[in-house]
């Protein structure tokens, strides 16, 4: 799971995200990246820099359920998503990045992430904390990925 915030306590919030993922049901964190700030990439001009990190998780939800869990948490946290433009700025956005080997592409959620192999605020994290993990679809590692964005 990626983690990122770019209004607000940006560390306590994100901390606070891996506390209450650890404290839902059927999820624990295994393992947390650095906190990394990161420039903005796309969305409006001007927005402040976000802070980033990743999460391993032990996950006995169902992918949606997972989306739904960290959908909430979001809101508890104080996301407004009404309020938002795409890729706007935001006191936290929890993505899934990847669910094992599983791939899902439905209307809600697609897994991997669509953006995960482009996005260096990503791949930072991941490779810190998971450097052989494989993508998937493009059966490469966090790792290499990482060093073909150059
Ligand atoms: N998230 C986005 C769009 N742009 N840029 C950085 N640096 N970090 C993010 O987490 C981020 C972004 C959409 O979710
Ligand atoms: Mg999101
Ligand atoms: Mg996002």
């Amino acid at each position: 799971v990626a983690l990122g915030a770019n209004l607000g306590d940006r560390a306590r919030t994100l901390m606070q995200a891996a506390e209450m993922i650890d404290a839902a049901g059927g999820l624990a964190v295994r393992m947390i990246s650095q906190f990394i700030e990161t420039a903005p990439e796309g969305g409006p001009p001007g927005q402040p820099p976000y802070l980033n990190g990743v999460l391993e998780l032990d996950c006995r939800l169902s992918p949606l359920a997972l989306y739904e869990t960290l959908r909430s948490i979001e809101a508890l946290l104080g996301r407004n998503r009404a309020r938002e433009q795409r890729w706007g700025p935001r006191t936290c956005d929890l993505d899934i990045l990847l669910l094992g080997d599983m791939v899902v592409r439905t209307p809600e959620l697609t897994v991997p992430h669509p953006q995960m192999h482009l996005r260096r605020f990503v791949l930072e994290p991941l490779a810190q904390i998971a450097p052989d993990v494989v993508h998937p679809v493009l059966r490469k590692t966090a790792r290499e990925l990482l060093e073909a964005l150059g």
